[in-house]
């Protein structure tokens, strides 16, 4: 097979394929990144809102499972976003992906720690200003992804983004195969960041009923939640995400939405409550049809997207 999978991205990494894993909360546990890892990827264990002592044991669970390089996304909306910024230089990780928000009170610190520093951006303005900050690469996230989510596709946003900075780019939100792989890297992009196909891997530690309903789900099957409150989600339609929108439309106070969702990732992750649960996902979902090992999804992308490339 010709290697033209090797990119900037694999050589700042020190990585096999340019595919990082996405920090999903609640998913990426150290499980699924020591596997995505093993198999030539970037793993990433997702800081969500936990504690830096919870996301602290993940990395050091991982580290025993890989020799390989593991990343850590810090979601910035966290209330422990400080302490794990600092958590992240005294464990030794040598990668952070962040989301959610602007990273750039921490980059002087990560830098200084040797840390390859790539903010996930949902436009083109913040990826120029963290470019000048010193980043070493762009995450550039459209809408087609699950979870929090900006405005713009990732067809429109990757090369606008391509076109105003010249470190590299990963393309995020829509990819799940090697023709979504491929599609990325015509837009400019030298790497991929996946989220949804992964949580149905067979180390996905996520409960049988979630994988089930992303297996079965069609081209139609996310909605968007909260873009009243400023906190746009996407998420698999259930009764849970279809009263919210109904709430929302109703124009019901911040907190009241907040009550209604409040644990209910970690239901429907760790308890498989597809009914009343947040089931993130990306529109990707409806793409996704087969229940594989992080290797034979990360063998499979990239053979298919030599081939077409
Ligand atoms: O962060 C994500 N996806 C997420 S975070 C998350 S945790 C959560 N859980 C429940 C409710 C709400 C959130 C679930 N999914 N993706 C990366 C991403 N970052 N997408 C968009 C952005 C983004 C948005 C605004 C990045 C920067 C930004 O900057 C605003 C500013 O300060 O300029």
């Amino acid at each position: 097979m010709i290697e033209n999978y090797n990119t900037r991205v694999t050589e700042l990494l020190g990585i096999k394929y340019p595919i990082i894993q996405g920090g999903m909360a609640w998913v990426a546990e150290h499980n699924l990144a020591s596997a995505v890892s093993n198999a030539g990827g970037l793993g990433i264990i997702a800081a969500a809102n936990a504690p830096s002592e919870n996301v602290k044991e993940e990395i050091r669970k991982a580290k025993a499972k890989t020799n390989k390089k593991i990343g850590v996304n810090l979601m910035l909306m966290s209330p422990y976003a400080d302490e794990i910024s600092q958590m992240v230089v005294e464990e030794g990780i040598t990668v952070v992906t962040t989301g959610a928000g602007n990273p750039q009170k921490y980059i002087d610190m990560w830098k200084e720690a040797g840390i390859k520093i790539i903010p996930v951006i949902s436009s083109v303005s913040l990826a120029k200003r963290l470019e000048t900050k010193g980043v070493d690469a762009i995450i550039v996230e459209g809408m087609e992804a699950g979870g929090h989510i900006g405005q713009q596709t990732t067809m429109t946003l990757v090369p606008q983004v391509v076109d105003e900075i010249s470190i590299p780019v990963i393309a995020a939100g829509g990819i799940g195969d090697g023709r979504g792989y491929a599609a990325a890297m015509m837009l400019g992009a030298e790497g991929v960041q996946i989220g949804t196909r992964f949580i149905v891997a067979h180390e996905s530690i996520v409960h049988d009923n979630y994988k089930k309903k992303i297996v079965d789900a069609r081209d139609n099957a996310t909605i968007v939640t909260g873009s009243n409150t400023g906190h746009p989600v996407r998420v698999l339609k259930n009764r849970m995400s279809k009263e919210y929108l109904k709430m929302e439309s109703n124009s019901s106070s911040f907190e009241a939405l907040e009550t209604l969702t409040s644990g209910a990732l970690r239901k429907a992750v760790q308890e498989g409550e597809v009914i009343n649960g947040s089931l993130m996902a990306g529109q990707i979902a409806g793409l996704i049809s087969k229940r594989l090992s992080c290797k034979e999804i990360i063998d499979e992308i990239i053979m298919e997207a030599v081939m077409l490339l």
